[in-house]
């Protein structure tokens, strides 16, 4: 079911209405037929005598003959006006590429997995308890600095360690400096940071007894990093897929076909063709996307999970 504020969610409960409404008229009046037709009801006398291959002409009725031609047409109409307006909304403007709230990826399905290619850069904050400000991140040439500030520093200094980890590389801890403000060279391990990664920064402090406190997490992705079967993606942007199908050496290039349940959207990818879909979420959270087209042995297990995080100073 597509989420409520896409076109797809007010269609489907158009479809599904008018569904029920034919649904339960025919299956009732079968019914009735059915029942008030069966043998042994109807005597003998009052029996219709029909010829086979003749229409029996005397029984003709117009009025009724016209409305079951006019009623279900004007109903098959209204559908398809409704139809065609929502695929107007949906696909009727390409969103502007060079668009500030336009975040651009490119999918290339495999036989039998997706793989996502970032060529922009992507920015969220992951969960954090600190006070407003008092953990920051800059970005800098070099890499990321973080900053901690004196209220995060006396709140946890004295009772414990502060941390900063950046994960997906490697662990990598610093100690709380005297004067409260640490900025630290997180590249230290010559990790080309920020080239073609998915990093994250965790700022925790590890209280006594071994606990760990998130204080500040930030997730950076960089454009060129390549991803199979998880994408992150920034919310309130129109996302634009540029899609291909390859094929992995091993397994040849064939059709497939992303489908985003959540909003709506799928289309068919070929191989040497390069074609687009696009969509807007309006709410974080996790989704599926699956293979609509089939594709091999292993076309039920192409499913890629697509992450909506809020952006920080909406995409690069
Ligand atoms: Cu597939």
């Amino acid at each position: 079911m597509p989420a409520e504020y896409t076109v797809f969610n007010a269609l489907y409960s158009e479809f599904m209405f008018w569904s029920i409404v034919v649904g339960v008229f025919t299956f009732a009046w079968m019914t009735y037929t059915l029942l008030v037709h069966r043998q042994g009801l109807v005597s003998e006398k009052t029996l219709e005598k029909l010829t086979p291959g003749v229409f029996p002409k005397e029984r003709d009725n117009l009025k009724l003959e016209l409305t079951w031609i006019i009623a279900p047409s004007i109903l098959i109409a209204w559908l398809v006006w409704v139809s065609w307006q929502s695929l107007v909304g949906s696909w009727g403007t390409i969103p502007d590429p060079l668009a500030e709230d336009t975040f651009e990826m490119e999918l290339v399905g495999y036989q039998w997995f997706w793989e996502f290619t970032y060529v922009e850069n992507l920015e969220w904050d992951g969960k954090g308890a600190a006070p407003d400000g008092s953990i920051t991140f800059t970005n800098t040439t070099g890499g990321v600095e973080v900053g901690i500030w004196d209220d995060v520093a006396t709140t946890y200094g004295a009772s414990g360690q502060l941390v900063v980890v950046l994960s997906d590389l490697a662990d990598h801890p610093y100690n709380l400096t005297s004067d409260g403000v640490m900025v630290g060279d997180i590249d230290a391990k010559g990790h080309p940071y920020r080239m073609g990664e998915h990093s994250v920064i965790t700022v925790k402090v590890i209280v006594e007894g071994g606990d760990d406190i998130i204080l500040a997490e930030r997730h950076h992705i960089s454009a060129g990093y390549v991803n199979v079967g998880e994408a992150w993606i920034p919310n309130n942007n129109d996302i634009l897929y540029r899609m291909t199908t390859k094929d992995t050496g091993e397994h040849p290039a064939v059709l497939h076909a992303p489908f985003l349940s959540e909003w709506g959207v799928k289309e068919d990818v070929s191989p040497g063709i390069w074609t687009i879909m696009y969509f807007h979420p309006q709410e974080t959270g996790t989704f599926e996307m699956t293979c609509t087209e089939f594709c091999g042995l292993q076309h039920s297990l192409m499913i890629a999970t697509v992450h909506v995080v809020e952006p920080l100073g909406g995409a690069a």
